[in-house]
C-alpha cells in the first residue's frame, strides 16, 4: 500500500460518479456535425469463394445514399494486417469469411444505408469451407510458421517416467461483448489531413492503419480517444478497420463520416477469442513430480493472421502455467480457417495453454486415484526453476499464494463440508477445485514495452496529464492521477487526465497485456520527475540552499531536509513560471532487462510474473444438469496495491469473465462458417445472477515489484484464468455423482454437456 495516500485517494475511481449517473461520454455521444454521412458495411454472405458478380447500381440509387465505396476507391494500400500483411480492408475478389467487408455504403442516415445494403446484388462461386483448426492443419492451411519451445529432453525423460498419460483437450472461442460496440467518426481537416475519433485500445494502430489505407504519412492522421466502453482485447487491433473505413470515406467525400456497428454487425464481423484443439502427453516420477510435458496446440486463427501469431506465442509461454516442469516440448500451429480473424482477448492465448495442462493434471490425478489438488500442489513452481523460454523463476509466489489460500480458507474443513454434503444428497453434488495462476507481465514482443507521457503544470498549479493509456473501464485514469499526485505531492483534484491523442503522445503501444498502468505510469513518473528537478533547482537558487540539501514535495508544500517550509504548491508554481521555468515535460519509459531471441526461443521476456490461487465451489443439480457457483475464494499477488478498489474490480470482473468462457459461453459456427450464436438470446454471458454468491479476495502480503508502478502489480488479465477453476469444480461434482463418468475436457462445460457427463 502506498502509505502516503489518503483513504479517499486510494479508493475513489475518478469515473465512478459519472458512470453511475449516465454522464460519461462515449464515441456515440459526440455531437454530430452537420453534413455527417453514415456508413454501413456490405459484407460477405458466404464463408469462402470468389465474387463472380457484384452489382450495386440499385443500392447506389436508393434513397439518401451518397456514395458506395469499394476497394477500388482506396488511394493507399488495401491492407490492414498488423503483424502479417494478409488482410484487405475491403474484399477484392476472394472471400474468406462470413462478415468480411466488401463495400462501404455512405448515406444521410444509418437507416438509409441499411436499406441500401439489401439492394446489393452478389454472386459467389463457393469454395470448400474449413472451420476446424485440426482439419486446416491437416490440409496445410497455416497462417504462418509453427513454433516450438523446448526445455531439457522430453524423449529421454519419458523413458524414466513411472506414469505417463496423454489426451486431447478443446476450448471454445469467446465473444468480447464490450458494452460499447466498435465504431469511429472521422473529420476531414485542411490540406488533406484527418481526425479520427475511435473506440480503440490502440490509437497508434488506428493511426497507422488509416495512413496506410489513405496512402498518407502518419502525421496526417490524428486519432483521439476519450474513453471506451470496454475492450477486453477486441479493440487492440480490430478497432482499426472501422476507423480506416470512415477515414477513407471522409477523405474521398470531404465530409464527416460516422460508423458505429450495431451489435449484430459487431458479432458477425469481428474476431473473438481463439478456439483451440490440443493434444498432450505428461509423465511423472514415483513421487508424482512432473518429469516431462509435451503439447501440440492447434489454434483456430480464422481467415487472416491479425494478432494470432502473438496470441499463439503467449500460449507457448504459459503452457506450463504455475508448475515446475524440467522437460518441456510444446508446439503451436496457427491454423487458417474460414472464420472472422480471431484476435486478442484478455489472457491472449495464455488461458488456452493453461487449460490444457490443468486438464492433463486432472486426468492424471483421476487415473492415479488421488485428489486433483494434491497433484497440482506437488508440482507448484518454485524459485530458481527455469521456464521453457529460459527465464528463471525469481519469486516463489506460487507456493505462497497456494498455502495462504489453503490456510485462510481452511481447505480441509471446506473439503469435509463438501464431502458431508455429497454423502447426504443423492441428486445434488458439490465440487471443489483449486486453480493456481502464473502470468507473465510485458508484451511478449519486447519493442512494444515502451511508453510516453506529457505533463503540463499550468501557472495556477493545476496539472494536465496525457499518456498513451486508454481508459476502457479498467481504472487506468484513476491510477494515472494517483501517480501524478504522488509524484508532485499534491491533491489529486488538481490533476486532469486528457483524452488519449496521437498528437500529444505518439507511437503508443495499445492498452493491453496488463501492462498499461506500468508502462504509462512509469513514463508519467519520468515526466513529473523532470519538472520536479527543475523546481528543485529553482528552489535551491531562490532560497540559496546548499547542493546537498534535500528538497521534497509533499502535502502541497515544499519540504527542505524533510522539514516543511511554508511554501505552498500554487505559489511555488507561480513563482517558477514568473522566473520563466519550463513547466512542461515529456516522459519516456522502456521496461529494463527484458529481451527475447526468437531464433532460439529463449530469453527473459517478462518484467515479472503475477501469481495467485483460487478455490471454487459449485453445486450441481444432477437431475437437470444445472449448476450454481457458491463461492470463489482466492489469494492474489497484487504486490503492493496502489488502489485496492480498482484492483478488486479487475479481479472480480476477470474471474467471472473467465468462468463464463469455461462454462456458459458457447460460440458456435456451423460447417458453413455461419455464426449460430449471433444473438444475445443464443450466446449467454455471465450476469450478476450467475456470479458466485461469494467472491472473497485476499491480498498476498508482499513488497511488490520495482518494475510495477508504485510496486502495484499488473492486474488486468491474470484473474481471468482463475475462471478455469470453474470447469474443474464442475468435473469434480460430476465425479462425485458418477465416479465412472466419461470426461472429455472440452470447454465450455455448458449445462447440456454437464448433463451428458453426469450420465455418461
Ligand atoms: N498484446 C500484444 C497482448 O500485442 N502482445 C502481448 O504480449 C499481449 N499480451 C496480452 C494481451 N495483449
Ligand atoms: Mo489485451 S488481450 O491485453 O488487448
Amino acid at each position: 500500500m502506498n502509505r502516503k495516500m489518503s483513504d479517499k485517494e486510494r479508493k475513489l475511481n475518478i469515473d465512478a460518479a459519472f458512470h453511475v449517473t449516465g454522464r460519461t461520454k462515449y464515441l456515440d455521444d459526440l455531437p454530430e456535425w452537420q453534413g455527417t454521412l453514415f456508413a454501413k458495411v456490405f459484407y460477405a454472405p458466404k464463408a469462402h469463394g470468389e465474387i463472380t458478380k457484384l452489382d450495386y447500381t440499385k443500392a447506389a440509387q436508393s434513397d439518401g445514399v451518397f456514395r458506395i465505396l469499394s476497394y477500388k476507391d482506396i488511394p493507399g494500400e488495401n491492407q490492414i494486417g498488423g503483424i502479417i500483411p494478409d488482410e484487405p480492408l475491403l474484399a477484392e475478389t476472394e472471400l474468406h469469411f462470413i462478415g468480411q467487408p466488401i463495400l462501404l455504403i455512405l448515406a444521410d442516415s444509418e437507416l438509409q444505408a441499411e436499406k441500401a445494403k439489401s439492394l446489393v446484388e452478389i454472386e459467389i462461386k463457393e469454395k470448400e469451407v474449413i472451420v476446424d483448426p485440426k482439419e486446416a492443419f491437416e490440409k496445410g492451411e497455416l497462417l504462418h510458421a509453427s513454433r516450438t519451445f523446448t526445455l531439457g529432453d522430453t524423449n529421454a525423460a519419458f523413458e524414466d517416467c513411472a506414469h505417463v498419460f496423454s489426451g486431447e483437450v478443446a476450448s471454445g472461442g469467446q465473444e468480447h461483448l464490450y458494452l460499447e460496440t466498435q465504431g469511429a467518426y472521422a473529420f476531414p481537416q485542411n490540406r488533406g489531413s484527418i481526425v479520427v475519433h475511435s473506440s480503440t485500445q490502440g490509437p497508434t494502430a488506428v493511426q497507422r492503419t488509416c495512413a496506410r489505407i489513405l496512402g498518407v504519412s502518419m502525421n496526417q492522421v490524428e486519432v483521439d480517444v476519450n474513453r471506451i466502453g470496454g475492450g477486453f482485447g477486441g479493440k487492440e487491433d480490430q478497432a482499426s478497420p472501422w476507423a480506416a473505413m470512415v477515414a477513407l470515406a471522409a477523405f474521398v467525400t470531404g465530409r464527416p463520416v460516422k460508423y458505429i456497428l450495431s451489435r449484430h454487425e459487431d458479432l458477425q464481423m469481428t474476431g473473438k477469442r481463439h478456439p483451440y484443439k490440443s493434444e498432450y502427453k505428461i509423465g511423472f516420477d514415483e513421487d508424482l513430480k512432473i518429469k516431462a510435458y509435451e503439447a501440440t496446440f492447434y489454434q483456430n486463427g480464422g481467415a487472416a493472421a491479425d494478432l494470432s501469431p502473438a496470441v499463439m506465442e503467449r500460449t507457448l509461454f504459459h503452457a506450463t502455467n504455475s508448475y515446475s516442469v524440467p522437460n518441456v516440448s510444446v508446439t503451436a500451429h496457427g491454423c487458417k480457417t474460414n472464420l472472422p480473424p480471431n484476435t486478442a482477448f484478455r489472457g491472449f492465448g495464455g488461458p488456452q495453454g493453461m487449460f490444457v495442462i490443468e486438464s492433463a493434471l486432472h486426468n492424471a490425478a483421476r487415473k492415479l486415484g488421488l485428489p486433483f489438488h494434491q497433484l497440482q500442489e506437488r508440482n507448484l513452481l518454485i524459485e530458481g526453476m527455469e521456464f521453457s523460454y529460459g527465464q528463471i523463476v525469481a519469486e516463489a509466489k506460487a507456493v505462497d499464494c497456494w498455502d495462504q489460500a489453503k490456510r485462510q480458507y481452511d481447505l480441509s474443513r471446506w473439503e469435509r463440508e463438501v464431502e458431508t454434503f455429497n454423502a447426504k444428497n443423492k441428486y445434488q453434488k458439490k465440487g471443489l477445485s483449486l486453480m493456481p495462476v502464473c502470468f507473465g507481465i510485458s508484451f511478449t514482443n519486447t519493442p512494444m514495452n515502451q511508453a510516453r507521457a506529457l505533463v503540463h503544470v499550468y501557472s495556477d498549479g493545476s496539472v494536465g496529464v496525457s499518456t498513451g493509456a486508454v481508459e476502457m473501464g479498467q481504472g487506468v485514469n484513476t491510477k494515472m492521477v494517483q501517480v501524478a499526485a504522488h509524484a508532485f505531492g499534491i491533491d489529486s483534484q488538481r490533476i486532469k487526465l486528457e483524452n488519449t491523442n496521437t498528437t500529444r503522445v505518439a507511437n503508443t503501444s495499445p492498452s493491453a497485456a496488463s501492462a498499461t498502468a506500468d508502462l504509462n505510469g512509469k513514463a508519467l513518473q519520468d515526466a513529473c520527475n523532470q519538472i520536479k528537478d527543475r523546481f528543485t533547482a529553482f528552489i535551491k537558487r531562490a532560497l540559496q540552499l546548499k547542493a546537498e540539501d534535500l528538497v521534497g514535495f509533499k502535502e502541497e508544500q515544499v519540504f527542505i531536509n524533510n522539514k516543511k517550509v511554508d511554501w505552498p504548491w500554487e505559489d511555488l508554481v507561480n513563482k517558477a513560471f514568473l522566473a520563466r521555468e519550463n513547466l512542461s515535460a515529456k516522459g519516456h519509459y522502456a521496461t529494463p532487462k527484458i529481451h527475447f531471441d526468437k531464433s532460439k526461443e529463449k530469453g527473459h521476456p517478462f518484467a515479472y510474473h503475477v501469481y495467485g490461487t483460487a478455490i471454487t465451489e459449485v453445486t450441481v443439480d444432477c437431475l437437470r444438469g444445472i449448476y450454481h457457483f457458491d463461492a470463489v475464494r482466492l489469494v492474489h499477488d497484487f504486490g503492493s496495491s496502489m488502489n485496492p478498489g480498482v484492483d478488486l474490480g479487475q479481479i472480480e470482473g476477470g474471474l467471472v469473465q473467465g468462468m463464463g468462457w469455461m462454462t456458459l459461453e458457447d460460440l458456435v459456427y456451423n460447417e458453413k462458417g455461419e455464426l449460430k450464436s449471433g444473438t444475445l438470446a443464443t450466446y449467454k454471458i455471465p450476469d450478476a445472477n450467475y456470479a458466485p454468491d461469494v467472491i472473497d479476495v485476499q491480498f498476498l502480503e508482499t513488497d511488490g515489484h520495482d518494475l510495477a508502478i508504485l510496486k502495484s502489480k499488473a492486474v488486468g488479465e491474470p484473474p481471468l484464468m482463475y475462471g478455469i477453476g470453474a470447469y474443474f469444480a464442475l468435473t469434480n461434482a460430476v465425479l462425485a455423482f458418477n465416479p465412472n463418468a466419461n470426461l472429455t475436457y472440452e470447454a465450455p462445460m455448458t449445462t447440456e454437456k454437464l448433463l451428458m457427463a453426469l450420465y455418461s
